[in-house]
């Protein structure tokens, strides 16, 4: 098989897809490729498992595009973010049947895909596939080059995570030249927030509890919360964001319960926590400074257990 995605565009059906519920970095390389084919007359199916909404933050992306209905069998999957075929969600087997599966992604080790183009060591999985791109001079339109970066602004928190590389910098400089709108984008993203949400995070703010002689600082997100303040889950993606401006704390939590009553929890850190062994004790995972988990356990026993890992590291 050849490691050229361009190989692929024409040699059969085309479904284009990411992990359930896709961020800003899912969405962008997806949609990239997606205009990239639409431009050229290649036809291809884009969707995902959706178990809510798209965030409107995220909404300068070309949503429109993404298809309402798939076909039964596809030759080609491109897949994008993700780096375990269960993180497909509905479209799982979908993708396991085609007969060839291109993994495009920034995880370590992707468990599938007959291509895989992968660096872990790559801020987004937009970067892997703008170095593609690039290297079978594919032109990136301004449009993709929205998307694309997309995908850079929002796996490096806009240029401030420390996978912020100078290539980084390069890649987004070229993004621009092509036509990119950078204040836009960043405006939509992270600028500007509906004032139900504002009020959900001054109540979150209000619960944030923080244990000073171990640098931690949690908060919680409760259920009846979404329909007291009409926000949407998908919407609160950011919560964690002030959870973690704590000065004091090393480590940040963010709780959110679920319709069925569990947890998931957020966590971040920085200093020298590992916060991905600290979500492996509920077999989550992420990276160092920020990871994910869910759990059936109590918020207090969460807590607890998260106190107790956290004192190893101290
Ligand atoms: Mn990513």
């Amino acid at each position: 098989m050849t490691n050229n995605i361009s190989d692929y565009f024409n040699i059969g059906s085309v479904f284009i897809t990411g992990h359930v519920n896709p961020d800003g970095d899912a969405l962008g390389a997806a949609l990239a490729l997606k205009l990239y084919l639409d431009s050229n007359d290649l036809s291809a199916d884009i969707n995902f498992d959706i178990t809510t909404k798209l965030p409107s933050n995220l909404n300068h992306l070309p949503y429109d595009l993404i298809s309402n209905s798939n076909k039964d069998k596809y030759e080609t999957a491109f897949v994008f973010d993700c780096g375990n075929s269960s993180r497909l969600g509905k479209f799982e087997n979908l993708v396991l049947e085609a007969k060839n599966i291109i993994v495009i992604d920034h995880h370590v080790d992707p468990s599938f895909g007959d291509v895989q183009i992968i660096d872990s060591d790559a801020a987004s999985t937009t970067q892997v596939l703008f170095r593609q791109f690039k290297e079978e001079n594919i032109e990136i339109s301004k449009d993709m080059a929205n998307c694309l970066l997309t995908g850079l602004i929002t796996d490096t928190g806009r240029f401030q995570y420390s996978n912020t590389t100078s290539e980084v910098f390069n890649i987004a400089s070229e993004l621009l030249d092509a036509g990119a709108n950078l204040s836009q984008i960043s405006e939509n993203i992270y600028g500007s927030i509906e004032f139900n949400a504002l009020t959900l995070q001054s109540k979150i703010i209000e619960r944030i509890v923080l244990k000073e002689e171990i640098n931690f600082a949690h908060s919680i997100v409760y259920q009846n919360d979404y329909t007291d303040y009409q926000v949407e889950p998908e919407e609160t993606d950011f919560l964690i964001d002030v959870v973690r401006l704590v000065k004091e704390s090393n480590v940040a939590l963010l709780l959110k319960e679920q319709k069925d009553g569990t947890f998931k929890g957020s966590l971040r850190s920085r200093g020298d926590i590992n916060v991905q062994q600290i979500a492996s004790i509920f077999d989550g995972g992420g990276h160092v400074a920020a990871s994910g988990f869910s759990s059936n356990d109590s918020p207090e026993n969460i807590i607890e257990k998260i106190e107790y890992e956290i004192r190893k590291f101290i």
